[in-house]
């Protein structure tokens, strides 16, 4: 039901740029039609609640050049369709992108300069962290959760092989794929009988391709693992409540940044689990535009 509203409204969005794209006079053509007034002085974001959308809204605020312009939010879904159409017809179009992420696979995308550094002025990470306790109560887990780390490269794997079975199936053959590196985890670690771990998690491919990894490989060590998508906000109150025992999920330092310094004195940061991702406002490389300072104002 939620889901069908959403679309919905990216329909609407959609077809509102797509008006505003040709204009009422006859005689105006792309040349002298600036980009962003192509655009409507509006870029495509996604779920709101997420680092995503925050680090877009302080863009907005932060460069004078966005004077007027509006973020229509949608969801990740939404966002792809409305991508996928423009590029099909190689029209303008400015998303909310980040990576790891099959977008920058499947289309010849750039992310914009972001000269004041909005979205971060240092390469992004994916961090792991658990609850205060978790080292006293589950000492085996909590070293093979400190020890994960893997590369872009590996979740683009899982992820792309998901996308043709399922992040199960993926995960399992990664894991088969790469025993040293799973070995380097869990080596010397002791098994436990069926303790139940409950992984919080954020309904993204990226990370569903780190929990459903992390689950097989602590069930293989004798958890129960569970793994719960949430919101980015639920996901750090529950490990700061101690309702959930570990996330693979906090982007850092810039996406989840204002939700991380809530809860910081709560959880315990086990550092980073990946690096080299990135969040940013995304264009197909035919845009003639390089830099959100290349945009103008609405007049
Ligand atoms: N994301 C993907 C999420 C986290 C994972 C970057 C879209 C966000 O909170 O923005």
């Amino acid at each position: 039901m939620k889901k069908l509203k959403t679309i919905g409204l990216v329909t609407a969005t959609a077809l509102s740029l797509l008006l505003a794209g040709c204009g009422s006079d006859k005689n105006e053509n792309k040349e002298t039609t600036s980009i962003s007034e192509q655009l409507d002085y509006t870029f495509i974001g996604i779920e709101p609640g997420t680092g995503a959308m925050e680090l877009a809204n302080n863009a907005l605020n932060e460069y004078d050049n966005f004077k007027g312009w509006t973020i229509s939010d949608s969801s990740t879904a939404g966002m792809l369709t409305l991508l996928d159409a423009a590029i099909a017809k190689k029209e303008p179009i400015i998303v909310l992108g980040w990576n790891p992420h099959w977008m920058f696979a499947s289309y010849e995308l750039k992310y914009l300069e972001d000269p004041k550094g909005v979205f971060g002025t240092e390469s992004e990470n994916i961090n792991t962290i658990v609850r205060k306790d978790l080292k006293e109560d589950m000492p085996e887990a909590y070293e093979i959760l400190d020890r994960f780390y893997w590369e872009t490269t590996d979740m683009e794997a899982v992820m792309a092989e998901a996308q043709k079975s399922s992040f199960e199936e993926a995960a399992k053959n990664w894991i088969e794929a790469n025993k040293d590196r799973v070995n380097e985890w869990i080596a010397g670690v002791n098994k436990v009988n069926g303790t139940e771990l409950k992984l919080i998690s954020l309904p993204w491919d990226s990370e569903d391709a780190s929990a459903n990894v992390m689950k097989q490989v602590l069930e293989q060590q004798g958890y129960k693992v569970t793994i719960t998508p949430v919101d980015p906000a639920i996901m750090f109150q529950s490990i700061a409540t101690g309702e959930g025992d570990a996330s693979l999920a906090p982007w850092l330092p810039a996406t989840h940044r204002s939700f991380y310094e809530r809860y910081q004195k709560d959880i315990v940061d086990l550092g980073e689990n990946l690096t080299g991702a990135r969040t940013g406002l995304v264009v197909p490389s035919y845009m003639d535009i390089d830099s959100i300072e290349d945009l103008e104002a609405k007049k």
